[in-house]
């Protein structure tokens, strides 16, 4: 007898197992966000299965993790009839629009004898990507179609095998003879930048929004570009199903889904009556900006499936829900010209001037251009219709052109060849992407405004009252050059500007005094040297403790810091070789700025000197913000990934990849309570 011819799986059991394996661990990583292995440990499966595969053809199957690597390249899309129609939804912005639907749902339905009372809605989420539908016969994937004109769309099957997030086959013993689910397509915002920033370094035109990315990834001839790209799927409705049990409401639907692997943005609500609605609303569009992928508004559906069916449809869209949008985020308009600004490092930023629009929710008239390559990649000139993006409180900007709209007067930028505020040249190191006025702050106002203006900001020297525009008229009648000379002025002076009463001077010059009194690190910010951020100026002050010690050290010296590399340490460098720099660190001091001396020992008793922290999951008792706080005051540092640096993972409930990142890296990992054992509380 020989064991192992038992005992040995057969090809045949080892590529199932691996299939299974393989595709439980996609679902858990993109339907339920909760992997149970690092990525390396899928990787060697896959290669594994891939191997096995090529050994043994004949053991592919379609809903192997292997085929999501796009098939042939098809020479044109082939149309697809839907047996359901993909209907739009009618839209609303306003309350009142709220309102009118509930009232115009209750009003039908009680036409049909059903009670107010026996009515829920279904609110989810509305994703700003590209419908599709998915049909599973027998639980395994055999079609994907786009929504295309609602009765015709495109087949994208071999598209959407590519997708992770699609299940190949339904995870049930049990599947229906037939589901046909209908969700969207699409891509992370973090995805969206690292396609754009791959896409800049080909040389190819980036993609406006992540919407138009996931578009542009899916609508592809040759489905192996799909498989490159990061596109997600999330499911919110059911055109058919034969064969099972269909469940009763839309979120049992849902809850179904996410049974039989089938990815469901867990943001759902089931709510009473518009009012519970706004508050969903208001709620979601809170945080719209800190969700990983983008949302265009609301979703609200009667919840009870047969109650939809009685509603029906009017003309193309169904009466039992509606889209309730956000303000938009994007808007088309057009550059009426385009002008320099000069920031505190002489910085030249081309600034767009716009027809006035708007734009979530407010009239936007200027967007930033980042800088001249910034402007030619994008293909912007003046005179040309853009597509101007503002989201949340982030500046506005001018996400593309529209080429096709160019019209003939339309002129192309020319980066000027002087300083628009002093005239002097401006340059750009080969290297950079960014010019710069060479005038320096003795010889341009707006850098010295500018470095005023940092100089006095809340997180550099905190000297309240002393606005833009106050430093501008101080700037501008000469009454003060440096920010030493700001620690000089009396009533005086200062009463003698415009709308500057004696009161309002007095409680500047509170401020100033007040500010003397301050923090190594936020002296050296407030210095404004260009790479030194907050961060680092605490690592400087940290490790020197001394503002001479830091003026005098040398490269070698300098790269000892922490947060500091090459660049930091020759702008360092740059910065105090300039006498007038020197001069001025002497002249605040003389007039009394001061700050308490680190002393060396106090530095080694901290218990977290020197450490390094990240964060990860949901802790017991600490917010966040609360535990960094609780690091930074006893001498550590949180940092935002892990690294074979990272002292110490502090990890609380649903900690997701740091952990496992940590647990590879060998990194410490600790609880709440461990972590107050070593704070020593
Ligand atoms: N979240 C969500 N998006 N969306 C789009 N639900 C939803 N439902 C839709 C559409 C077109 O249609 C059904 C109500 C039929």
């Amino acid at each position: 007898m020989q064991p192992d011819l038992f005992d040995a799986p057969s090809p045949e059991q080892q590529a199932a197992d691996y299939r299974s394996r393989l595709n439980r661990y996609n679902s858990e990583y993109y339907t339920q966000d909760a992997p149970s292995v690092p990525d390396a440990e899928y990787d060697r499966l896959f290669l594994l299965l891939q191997a096995l595969e090529a050994a043994h053809p004949h053991l592919i199957t379609p809903d192997s993790p292997t085929r999501r690597v796009g098939g042939a390249v098809l020479p044109s899309f082939k149309q697809i009839q839907h047996v359901v129609p993909m209907l739009s939804l009618n839209n609303g912005f306003e309350d009142a629009d709220v309102y009118a639907f509930e009232r115009r749902v209750r009003e039908a339905l009680a036409e049909d004898g059903i009670e107010g009372s026996d009515i829920r809605f279904a609110a989810d989420l509305k994703f700003d990507g590209l419908a599709i539908s998915l049909v599973y016969r027998h639980g395994v994937l055999v079609q994907a179609a786009t929504r295309g004109d609602g009765s015709v769309g495109e087949d994208v099957t071999e598209h959407c095998r590519t997708i992770r997030s699609v299940p190949l086959r339904l995870h049930t013993a049990t599947p229906p003879d037939l589901l046909e689910v209908r969700g969207e397509v699409i891509m992370y915002k973090n995805d969206f930048e690292a396609l754009n920033a791959r896409q800049r370094l080909a040389n190819l035109k980036e993609f406006a929004n992540p919407r138009n990315a996931a578009a542009g990834s899916l609508r592809q001839l040759d489905a192996k570009v799909t498989a490159q790209r990061a596109l997600r799927f999330f499911a919110y409705g059911m055109a058919r199903c034969e064969g099972a049990q269909i469940p009763a409401t839309h979120s049992e639907l849902l809850d179904w889904y996410t049974e039989i692997g089938i990815p469901v943005c867990q943001e759902q609500a089931i709510l009473t009556d518009a009012a519970d609605f706004l508050t969903f609303y208001h709620k979601i569009m809170q945080k719209r900006h800190e969700l990983p992928y983008e949302i265009d508004g609301i979703v609200y559906k009667v919840n009870t499936l047969r109650q939809q069916l009685q509603l029906g449809f009017v003309s193309r869209a169904p009466r039992f829900a509606m889209a309730h949008k956000f303000p938009a985020e994007e808007a088309l308009t057009t550059v009426l010209d385009i002008e320099v600004q000069v920031g505190r490092t002489g910085a030249i930023t081309p600034v767009a001037r716009l027809a006035p629009v708007q734009v979530g929710g407010v009239t936007v008239t200027n967007a930033t251009l980042h800088n001249e390559d910034e402007i030619r990649r994008k293909d912007i000139w003046i005179g040309d219709v853009v597509i101007v993006r503002r989201a949340g409180d982030v500046i506005p900007e001018v996400v593309a052109s529209v080429a096709d709209q160019r019209p003939a007067d339309a002129r192309v930028f020319v980066m000027p060849v002087n300083c628009p505020i002093c005239g002097s040249a401006i340059v750009k190191p080969e290297d950079e992407a960014i010019a710069r006025c060479s005038g320096g702050w003795v010889k341009c106002p707006a850098q010295r405004k500018g470095g005023l203006w940092h100089f006095a900001s809340r997180k550099a020297m905190c000297i309240d009252g002393l606005g833009e525009q106050l430093l501008e008229q101080l700037v501008d009648k000469n009454v003060i050059t440096t920010a030493a000379d700001l620690y000089k002025l009396g009533v005086s002076s200062l009463a003698a500007l415009d709308r500057m009463a004696d009161k309002s001077a007095q409680n500047i010059l509170k401020a100033l005094e007040a500010s003397k009194s301050t923090t190594l690190a936020r002296f050296i910010y407030a210095l404004g040297i260009r790479h030194v951020g907050e961060t680092t100026a605490k690592d400087l002050a940290r490790y020197f403790g001394d503002i001479h010690a830091i003026m005098d050290a040398g490269e070698e010296q300098l790269l000892q810091v922490d947060e500091v590399g090459p660049v930091v340490a020759k702008s360092l460098l740059l910065f105090f070789s300039d006498p007038l720099n020197r001069e001025l660190v002497e002249q605040l001091i003389a007039v009394g700025v001061h700050w308490p001396l680190i002393d060396a020992s106090e530095k080694q008793e901290k218990p977290f000197a020197g450490m390094t922290f990240v964060l990860t999951g949901t802790l017991p008792t600490l917010s966040r913000e609360a535990a960094a706080a609780l690091i930074e005051a006893a001498g550590g540092k949180v940092q935002s990934s892990v690294s074979k640096k990272t002292s110490v993972v502090l990890a609380g409930d649903d900690a997701g990849s740091k952990f496992i990142k940590a647990q590879q890296l060998g990194v410490r990992i600790i609880t709440e309570e461990e972590f107050y054992q070593l704070l020593g509380t």
